[in-house]
């Protein structure tokens, strides 16, 4: 394959300083010489320009981190143009950043066409203004990407919904807020928390997962790294218990390479002032080779 690696180094959607890093730990940790060891071409785009907090002027009325929201909708179609550069069938590997990015990420790997979604988190990303208890926007990016929430999020580069609620595909959930719980139900998005993972097992929901987006041109993983145990991945902002055991994380991806549908791929929220030596960035790149084939037998 022919892979496009672009940084975004976002901490504008959370409070915890460090995961703007997250791009350079993913290459020090050897993204590049990984895939390319698969024998994979790999072309770095470099990092999509990101202002840092200190430089923005917050409006006191804005609650949360919504007073970042026109930075961070500035990025998000910075990253969808350096995308839209990169030619037809390449393969792009986004490094975040917080999860905010993905509206960029998802939006401009669709090229305007219907795109499959699987959202690898601890956290659905699908809360509004409206029903988040943080304000943060790295908790909604999901659901803006699915035509809720504020406009200025919604019509990055056109009007409107990106994706289509019933081509989502959620795993390794384990933490929902109330209204996000409601809009999830609502707009019928497939949802397999850590109980279904537990009593169905990773290959169940690979084959589902599979089936769903069979045939689909496109189809996006975005993968967060708190949905992994904290364990193994200590290195984010907003760590859960009971997250994906290493084997279970590299199975769901390994599958995934098998069946051959994905198109694009985040590696998001890995926050290298929280981790211990780049364990969390090593367990990413690790999981992005078993996305992109690697076997050892
Ligand atoms: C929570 C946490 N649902 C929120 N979200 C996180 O702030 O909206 N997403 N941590 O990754
Ligand atoms: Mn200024
Ligand atoms: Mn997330
Ligand atoms: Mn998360």
């Amino acid at each position: 394959k022919q892979i496009g690696v672009l940084g975004v180094p976002m901490d504008l959607g959370q409070g915890r300083r460090g995961v703007d890093m997250g791009p350079s730990a993913m290459r020090y940790g050897r993204l590049q010489e990984v895939l390319e060891g698969l024998g994979h071409h790999v072309h770095d785009y470099g990092d999509i320009k990101v202002p840092v907090v200190e430089s923005l002027h917050r409006q006191p009325k804005e609650q949360g981190g919504m007073g970042y929201l026109e930075a961070i909708r500035t990025v998000c179609l910075d990253t969808i143009e350096a995308l839209h550069q990169m030619p037809a069938g390449v393969f792009p590997i986004v490094l975040g950043g917080d999860h905010s990015i993905a509206m960029g990420s998802v939006t401009g790997a669709s090229r305007g066409e219907r795109i499959g979604v699987i959202w690898v988190d601890a956290h659905a990303d699908f809360n509004t203004p409206q029903t988040s208890p943080s304000g943060n926007i790295h908790g909604m990016p999901l659901a803006h990407l699915c035509g809720l929430g504020d406009p200025r999020l919604v019509d990055l580069s056109r009007p409107g919904a990106k994706v289509r609620p019933e081509d989502v595909v959620l795993v390794g959930i384990r933490s929902l807020d109330t209204g996000e719980v409601k809009l999830l139900r609502e707009r019928g998005v497939t949802v397999f928390t850590m109980k279904e993972i537990d009593v169905q097992g990773i290959p169940a929901i690979a084959e589902q997962v599979a089936a769903q987006f069979d045939g689909f041109a496109r189809v996006h993983v975005s993968l967060d790294a708190d949905v992994l145990d904290p364990e193994i991945a200590p290195g984010v902002g907003t760590p859960v218990a009971g997250g994906l055991t290493y084997r279970e994380a590299h199975l769901l991806m390994e599958l995934l390479a098998d069946a051959q549908i994905v198109t694009s791929l985040d590696l998001v929220e890995v926050n290298p002032i929280l981790d211990i030596a780049n364990r969390t960035a090593r367990m990413m790149v690790e999981l992005a080779s078993s996305l992109l084939g690697k076997k050892i037998y």
